[in-house]
Formats: structure tokens, C-alpha cells, sequence
């Protein structure tokens, strides 16, 4: 196994972090200065875009985090002596809103708080725009209803127990925190929260 994340602290590479903790993954970390584009000589080679996570296992590169996430379940987690309890598998029966989960934790709910951190903390003042913040933040909320009415009755999003899909939507209830938006989670939201910070596999990859 060879696998290697390259991290920067607080950034969505902590989802690939907390599914390795949770895993017990051997691997090796890099943390990065952020942006590593321009703080880490020779990552754009390595990730084009300049973003992170990236995830190299041997020659295949990964660079989005809810894949990276669903690669190391499928690819690790399926020894059938030992199968990762944080992964579904095709005719499981939450396989479908599972990766809905997967899926919407970043085109659904983070896509909204990365228009309010840019325009609220990346911009040099001049260029902040509070309006575009103020619109992007009530964006959010609308989106994250569903979180709150999918928990409504149970601990966790699908599957009845804990699992990547938690590790992917719980990054984007980290960043609203970062944002100072957790003030505006409704109650079933926040327990969850909670819940998914106190695990330990979140705070050793929070702490690294
Ligand atoms: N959809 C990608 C987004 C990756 C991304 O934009 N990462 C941010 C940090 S959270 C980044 O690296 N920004 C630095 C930059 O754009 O230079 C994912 O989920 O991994």
C-alpha cells in the first residue's frame, strides 16, 4: 500500500483525513501551507488545479474529496473477513441515497459557503462583497434543510450507522462552523454535529 494525502489544515482535505483515521489506513501525510499553489514548491506537477486533497495511490492521482472518500471504502474496505462498516455497496439499501449523500455534500452544500468564504475572508476588502455573502449564506440554509429533515428520525443519513457520507456532509457542517454560520443549525442538525465531532477518528484528523 502506498498511499499519500496531501492536506492542508481545516480545508476539505479533512474529509480524505477523517475516512483514513476512521479506516486505520496505513499512509503517509503531507500538511501543506494553504493555498499550496503557491506555498508548496512543485504541487501544481503533482495537482494541476492546485487544490486539495490529493490523494496518490502508486500512479493514480485523485483530487476530489467525496471520491477520495468513496475509493479508499471501495478499495480498502471491502476485504469480506473485515468489510469497512463505512461504505455501501451496490444492492445495499440505502446504496442510492448514499451516494446522494456523497454527491450533494459538495455540489449541494459546500458550493454556497465557498462563495461566502471567498467573498467574506479570501478577497482583499476592497473586493468583499456582502451581498454576494449575505445571499450565499441564506443559500445554504435553504440547502441544508435536508440534512435537518433526514435526521429527524435517525442518528445518521443513511444506512442506519456511520458513514462516509457523514465524514463528507459533516466537512460541510465543519465549514459553516469556520464560517461562524453553526449559530443557524436547527436542533436535529447540531446533535448531529456533535455527535460526529466528538468521534475520535474527527479529532485525530482535526488535530493533524
Ligand atoms: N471539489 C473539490 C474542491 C477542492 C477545493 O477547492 N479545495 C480548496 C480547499 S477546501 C482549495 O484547495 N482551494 C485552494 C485553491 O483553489 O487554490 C473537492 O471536494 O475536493
Amino acid at each position: 500500500m502506498a498511499l499519500k494525502l496531501y492536506h492542508c489544515k481545516g480545508a476539505r482535505s479533512l474529509r480524505a483525513l477523517w475516512t483514513l483515521e476512521e479506516m486505520g489506513l496505513p499512509h503517509e501525510l503531507e500538511v501543506m501551507e494553504f493555498p499550496p499553489r503557491l506555498r508548496r514548491d512543485g504541487y501544481l506537477a503533482i495537482n494541476p488545479l492546485g487544490t486539495v486533497p490529493t490523494l496518490t495511490d502508486g500512479d493514480i492521482t485523485l483530487t476530489e474529496s467525496a471520491a477520495i472518500c468513496q475509493y479508499l471504502v471501495d478499495c480498502y474496505g471491502r476485504d469480506p473477513a473485515n468489510p469497512s462498516p463505512l461504505g455501501l455497496a451496490p444492492g445495499d439499501k440505502d446504496y442510492g441515497p448514499y451516494l446522494n449523500w456523497l454527491h450533494r455534500s459538495d455540489a449541494t452544500l459546500t458550493f454556497p459557503q465557498t462563495i461566502v468564504l471567498r467573498y467574506t475572508q479570501f478577497e482583499p476588502p476592497e473586493r468583499r462583497l456582502k451581498q454576494a455573502a449575505e445571499d450565499y449564506t441564506q443559500w445554504f440554509f435553504a440547502r441544508l434543510r435536508c440534512v435537518e429533515e433526514a435526521l429527524a428520525s435517525r442518528d445518521y443519513l443513511c444506512a442506519e450507522r456511520f458513514t462516509i457520507a457523514d465524514i463528507c456532509v459533516g466537512y460541510a457542517l465543519v465549514l459553516a462552523d469556520r464560517l461562524g454560520l453553526s449559530g443557524g443549525f436547527k436542533s436535529n442538525t447540531e446533535a448531529y454535529y456533535r455527535r460526529l465531532i466528538a468521534r475520535p477518528g474527527y479529532l485525530r484528523a482535526a488535530s493533524l
